[in-house]
């Protein structure tokens, strides 16, 4: 769909579950490009490029997806064909990685090892399953060593795809938004400011903290109805602990999709690369309510303290609670209740192979890495760990180290089985899944549809970026 015809459509059809919906005018002229696929073809061009962009209010120098922060929405449906073309008018190489997707991980589809060298465009074609669940997912680049620096420079944009979730009525009838969530830290020449190099070791963090490439937008629940949140935390290394004010978030789909029924959550943990679907209900007085992030130690806080107190860093504003964006009461519509079903999570049968990952920090004189995975950094000539498709794995995840470290796998979606051997309060499928500082986390994975090799890492980006991937091969 092209900007204008969403502009239009959006005026007229206000508050229809299948676009976004926007509160404040400003916001509608923000958002992003909407492409959705027709008669089974969802056809984009997508061109990275470095240039002046809106962003909060200023016209900073970002990377981005066809001049926009975040990139375009995407959206299709299971079955559907997706072909993409990257041009790649950046100085460096770049790719595309479809985060959450289940598809192939060869050739033109979800392909980590492709290298898209400047000035050259490459034609992205994959075929999403008829059976590929409903959820929010999202793109962004994967070239190893350059990861970090291309998302916190702002490439990244929403994937939705949807299916049988949409279609549960309450679900079909409430009004939608999507929330992506990043950081930037920008100079006083307008220009990404190249993180400190203690932060590219914690995992560099802006403090220009940003919805929709926003400060603080607004967003309107229907009285009595209900509000559809698709969250993505598309930062770099940033972690989020949201809250809304005087609102419980039920939780309707993690990263991987839908679950059998909303849990209600006071607030609300997303780690970089995680997406979590969330159904405010309009039932409270009219006024304005804050969505906001709380401070969370992943590890660093300490450290941090201790360098601003010797005067080797200056203060961050990241201490104290802050109002992400605000939510006002819209018009009333009929009276909408939460459902009570979703979609079935099948608990997966029990595995036949359990293998341990235990990352780390230290120094692999064989890769020159830093963070490490078994105790290796990254090597692209090595797999690491094979695995024989359609078997049933627990991998246990073990944090040998204080900072947090969100396990990623791609393209084979996941089960939390338990966390320090206590299990999981409810079923859901994931793509990433956070590992606290000393922290083991049981996860079962069924290796179904695609053979081929591809990669697990962690999603704090500059960590992946100095070795803390490795390598699958289904065979
Ligand atoms: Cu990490």
């Amino acid at each position: 769909m092209k900007r204008r015809q969403f502009l239009t459509l959006a005026a007229s059809t206000a508050g229809a579950a299948l676009l976004p919906q926007c509160a404040s005018k400003r916001a509608v002229e923000t958002l992003p490009q909407y492409f959705t696929s027709t008669d089974g073809l969802l056809d984009v061009t997508l061109d990275a490029r470095y240039g002046a962009v809106n962003l909060a209010n200023q016209r900073p120098f970002l990377l981005s997806y066809n001049n926009q922060v975040p990139g375009p929405i995407l959206e299709a449906h299971p079955g559907d064909t997706v072909r993409i073309r990257l041009i790649n008018h950046l100085t460096a190489p770049t790719n595309l990685h479809y985060h959450g997707l289940h598809i192939p991980p060869v050739e033109k589809g979800d392909n980590p090892f492709l290298e898209i060298p400047p000035g050259e465009t490459f034609t992205y074609e994959f075929t999403l399953p008829e059976n590929h669940p409903a959820g929010t997912f999202w793109y962004h680049p994967h070239k190893h060593g350059l990861v970090a620096e291309q998302v916190f420079g702002g490439l990244s944009g929403l994937f939705i795809v949807r299916s049988d979730l949409d279609q549960i009525p309450e679900i079909q009838a409430a009004q939608e938004a999507f929330l992506v969530l990043k950081d930037f830290e920008i100079d006083a020449s307008r220009k990404i400011a190249p993180p400190p190099p203690i932060f590219q070791m914690w995992g560099r963090e802006g403090q220009l903290i940003t919805v929709n490439g926003q400060v603080n937008p607004n967003f309107s629940i229907p009285t009595d109805g209900l509000l559809r949140l698709r969250l993505l935390n598309a930062s770099a290394s940033r972690f989020y602990r949201l809250k809304l004010d005087e609102h419980p978030l039920h939780l309707i789909a993690t990263g991987g999709g839908a679950l059998a029924e909303p849990v209600e959550l006071s607030e609300l943990l997303l780690s970089p690369g995680e997406r979590a679907e969330i159904l405010v209900s309009g039932e409270r007085e009219p006024g304005r309510y804050r969505l906001l992030n709380l401070p969370y130690d992943r590890g660093v806080t300490e450290m941090m303290n201790g360098m601003i107190e010797r005067g080797m860093m200056e203060p961050r504003v990241d201490s104290a609670p802050q109002t992400l964006a605000t939510f006002s009461y819209g018009d009333r519509v009929d009276p909408l209740p939460l459902p009570k079903q979703l979609i079935p999570v099948e608990p997966l049968p029990k595995p036949t192979q359990v293998r341990q990952f235990t990352l780390n920090h230290g120094i692999d004189h064989q890769t020159s890495a830093a963070f490490l995975i078994n105790y290796k950094g990254f090597d692209p000539q090595r797999v690491d760990t094979s695995v024989p498709i359609d078997s049933i794995e627990d991998w246990e995840i073990i944090n040998a180290a204080s900072m947090n470290h969100p396990f990623h796998l791609h393209v084979h979606p996941f089960q939390v089985i338990s966390r320090n051997g206590k299990s999981e309060p409810y079923r859901a499928w994931r793509d990433t899944v956070s590992i606290a500082g000393y922290e083991t986390v049981r996860i079962r994975i069924h290796f179904k549809d695609f053979v081929g090799k591809t990669v697990y890492h962690c999603h704090i980006l500059d960590h992946e970026d100095k070795g803390m991937m490795g390598i699958l091969n289904v065979v």
